[in-house]
């Protein structure tokens, strides 16, 4: 070997191994400063902490980069089973954090930017939310992948790269105002293109049919219209595991050839143009959480994941096995969030019969041997359904496929009850009508081997319910998996305080190990350990009224109790009982009925549908009420109320560990599970609430004594439907009649007149499908309960510690251990050791 040689072949041995990165302060301040000066060009008269941020971002994503290859080689190498989480929303909230907690460097980063003169928080701050989801089963899904990549499980996110997420929600007086949410304006420096792994998915056109080599009859979809998707890839951190799983979101782009016929016209400007058409797929989140509105644009959305995101996972299959699916089955699964990805189902047989020569027994034994389906919602019109003239129109092969799947199971459907014609129309797949619609969520439960609902209660009523026929033929498919939260992001992270608090009484690695939580049970009992956790609380409600007065100017004294609601605002979830209670407050102190009074800062918070009348309408009475009794002298410190703008997750990260009590307060059988009110009580809140979705839960683990139980049984809610009266409600309680005279005299609504009358309208009317009247007594008593306790400090603390202590089986480790167990069944494989 001559030295030229020698040379080389050094060079080719240290290209192939890069040495670890320093998990040192040392090396995070040398390569901060080496990307803030030479790849950033800044220097120390830059005064924009987004530079500084950008930098840290580039540090920290680097030692992100080595251990996700590392991940990625060690499922390659055990060539084990994965799941893919198909979600039209991942509402991941702050990035930065996140990544600084689960790559253990939370304190040597601290202590680097220190070093270098500047503040983590600064930075932290100037992180713009990736707001890609609405709500809880967008943050849900967010969770979860937390938690896969915690558990070592091979689990992917699939999801779209919105330009604008979720909206900027602004109140203008005392109203919502929306704007556009352009989170990429500064670039997004988590995220890394992959143009390498394009898709192509097709839209429009029509099916031919042929015989393919082998004589079989085979289709053809010709004569489309087609969208590149692009993916952009983001790391996922398991918690001090060197595990980085994938979030893979989707972009789309025109292709090259796009229009071809505008442009040999000569209209080449207008040719580009029409680029913008196949760019819109990905441009915006669609802001309705309960109510389909049957956009066509939305279904492309859904089709455009779906379509993409299999292609993906076929290819890598195709690349090691041809097209030899045999074993497919065995190595994959599928779960929809929602029915928002299920044209999934049609299709993955569509890819396995039209581009992969499958016949139908074979593609359709694949596609229900890997398609599971997670229902996260009770109220009809949040069912979807598509028009089967849009589907013609838009994926006629899709159609198709849906009918072949239709007829099969229909046949099924009557050999199991011949000759009930009323059943067959109940199931089928099309509702009939003048304009016949494809059930989505049909489509959903005939191809999966595993359906679930996301608490015990919403798990039994789709069963005995909504889907009551599914249930009676395939028992086996139903089950339930109960929601939970991160208890990383929603613990450790967002109350540094109370996690320090925990390391030094119950010990480390409660993290990934949260039913040691119960720990705390015994210390409940201790005088100077209750000093001390009151000490946490009262910090965290400073930070929260500090936060408060920022943004809404309102003041919150912290030894008030905090008092607070904050999720999207819905009939169903009542925000509107909420509003009532503290009017009812408002007229007590009014009417002088003051005494031991306990005072309230009650604070709510939530994004309104852009369509939904009446949570708009919903959001200014609470404002206007808010507004009446700040400015009340008389009122003075006794009671306040706020309402917080733009409430999203970095919001709810002040808000839940300065939290008292948690509203949980929906009509009994319409929350499907609730999130909220986990992460209200992992950080020591007690709660307020109906026996409805994970309250119900959440009781049974910290004990009836700990929880303000109030209100109708779900089984109680449905008797009352049909002889609800609520005039005679009010007529006999003259607590509540007060309020409503309140309500329709004006007297929030002065300069406004008649503005609130479609509230009150919704209140008194017997079809008020909420019965917010009937709970209304139960509601107050409940809040008098809650009111009192506040006052003996002791006692509430006790409380607090013990919602803290029991709020384990809420982690989402547990949920997506029973995910894997019962449903995925993949093995935990744990990332290649760094060398
Ligand atoms: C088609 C429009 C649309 C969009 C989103 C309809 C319905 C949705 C979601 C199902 C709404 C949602 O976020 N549901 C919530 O899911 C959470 C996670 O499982 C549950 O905790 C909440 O109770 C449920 O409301």
């Amino acid at each position: 070997m001559n030295s030229k040689q020698l040379k080389q072949s050094q060079l080719s041995a240290s290209l192939t191994e890069l040495p670890p990165l320093g998990m040192d302060v040392l090396s995070l301040v040398n390569d901060f400063r080496r990307y803030y000066t030479y790849s950033l060009g800044r220097d120390r008269h830059s005064r924009s902490a987004h530079y500084a941020y950008q930098a840290l971002v580039l540090t920290l994503r680097e030692r992100l980069m080595e251990r996700w290859k590392q991940t990625r080689y060690a499922y390659e190498e055990a060539d084990c089973k994965q799941a893919y989480y198909l979600s039209l929303e991942f509402l991941m909230g702050r990035a930065l954090g996140n990544a600084m907690l689960n790559l253990g460097l939370e304190e040597d980063t601290t202590l680097a930017l220190q070093c270098l003169g500047m503040e983590l928080e600064e930075l932290a701050e100037s992180e713009h939310d990736a707001g890609l989801g609405n709500g809880g089963l967008g943050r849900l899904a967010a969770c979860f992948l937390d938690s896969c990549a915690t558990l070592r499980l091979p689990v992917t996110g699939y999801g779209i790269r919105y330009d604008y997420g979720m909206f900027h929600q602004q109140i203008v007086e005392g109203e919502q105002v929306e704007y556009p949410d352009h989170w990429l304006r500064d670039g997004n420096p988590w995220e890394i293109e992959r143009p390498e792994y394009t898709q192509r998915v097709a839209f429009g056109g029509r099916t031919e049919y042929h015989r393919d080599a082998a004589g079989r009859l085979a289709v053809r979809w010709v004569d489309t219209n087609d969208v590149l998707a692009i993916p952009y890839d983001v790391p996922i951190p398991g918690y001090q595991n060197n595990t980085v799983n994938t979030l893979r979101l989707w972009k789309a782009a025109a292709t090259d050839e796009f229009d071809l016929g505008e442009f040999n016209a000569g209209l080449y400007p207008e040719s580009v143009a029409a680029k913008n058409s196949a760019e819109q797929i990905t441009l915006v989140l669609y802001p309705n959480d309960s109510s389909e509105n049957g956009k066509e644009l939305r279904l492309r959305q859904q089709y455009f994941l779906a379509s993409a995101s299999l292609q993906d996972v076929l290819a890598r299959w195709v690349g090691i096995h041809g097209n030899d699916f045999s074993s497919f089955a065995e190595k994959n699964v599928f779960q929809l969030n929602d029915t928002h990805p299920s044209c999934a189902v049609a299709e993955l047989i569509r890819l396995l019969m039209d581009e992969h020569g499958l016949g139908w027994e074979r593609a359709w034994d694949v596609a229900s041997r890997t398609m599971a389906y997670t229902n996260h919602t009770l109220l009809p019109e949040a069912l979807e359904k598509w028009p089967v003239r849009i589907f013609r129109q838009l994926l006629p092969r899709l159609l198709e496929i849906i009918l072949e799947i239709n007829a099969r199971f229909l046949a099924e459907v009557a050999r199991h009850w011949p000759g009930d014609t009323e059943r067959l129309r109940r199931m089928s797949l099309i509702e009939e009508g003048r304009e016949p619609m494809v059930r989505m969520a049909y489509l959903a439960i005939v191809a999966s081997f595993s359906i679930n609902g996301v608490a015990a209660l919403h798990s039994r009523l789709l069963a005995e319910g909504l889907f009551r026929d599914f249930f009676e033929l395939w028992p086996h498919k139903f089950n339930n998996k109960t929601n939970g939260v991160t208890p990383r992001r929603w613990l450790a992270w967002c109350n540094p305080d109370l996690a320090r608090f925990l390391d030094d009484t119950i010990g480390f690695g409660w993290e990934v190990d949260l039913e040691r939580l119960h720990g705390l049970l015994p210390l409940a009992e201790d005088g100077t350990f209750r000093e001390r956790w009151l000490q946490v609380k009262r910090a965290n409600k400073e930070r929260l009224a500090q936060l408060v007065a920022t943004e809404c100017g309102v003041t919150f004294d912290p030894r008030a109790l905090f008092d607070v609601q904050v999720k999207r605002i819905h009939e169903y979830k009542r925000q509107l009982l909420n509003v009532l209670h503290v009017i009812h407050l408002y007229d007590r102190i009014k009417r002088g009925d003051a005494a031991d009074w306990t005072p309230r800062c009650v604070l709510i918070g939530g994004k309104a549908a852009p369509g939904y009348f009446m949570a708009k309408r919903i959001i200014k009475l609470i404002n206007n009420v808010a507004m009446v009794i700040n400015a009340d002298p008389e009122v003075g410190p006794l009671l306040k109320v706020a309402f917080i703008p733009n409430y999203r997750v970095s919001a709810m990260e002040v808000i839940a560990p300065g939290t008292d009590l948690s509203e949980q307060i929906s009509t009994a059988g319409k929350e499907a599970s609730g999130t909220g009110n986990m992460k209200f009580m992992m950080n020591g809140a007690i709660t307020i609430g109906t026996l409805d979705g994970a309250n119900i839960e959440i009781r049974e683990e910290v004990g009836n004594e700990n929880f303000f139980l109030f209100g109708l049984t779900a089984e109680q809610v449905e008797e009352q439907r049909r002889h609800y009266d609520p005039a005679a409600i009010i007529a006999g309680d003259e607590e509540l009649a007060r309020v409503i005279r309140l309500l329709t005299s004006g007297h929030f609504n002065q300069l406004e007149p008649g503005i609130f009358d479609p509230i009150v309208h919704s209140i008194t009317s017997p079809g008020d499908p909420w019965l917010i009247a009937a709970d209304f007594r139960g509601y107050v008593e409940a809040q008098r309960r809650a009111a009192a306790a506040f006052r003996d400090v002791e006692a509430w603390t006790r409380m607090s510690i013990r919602n803290t202590a029991c709020s384990g089986r809420f982690s989402t480790d547990r949920t997506m251990r029973e995910y894997n167990a019962e449903i995925w069944r993949l093995p935990q494989v744990p990332a290649k050791p760094m060398v």
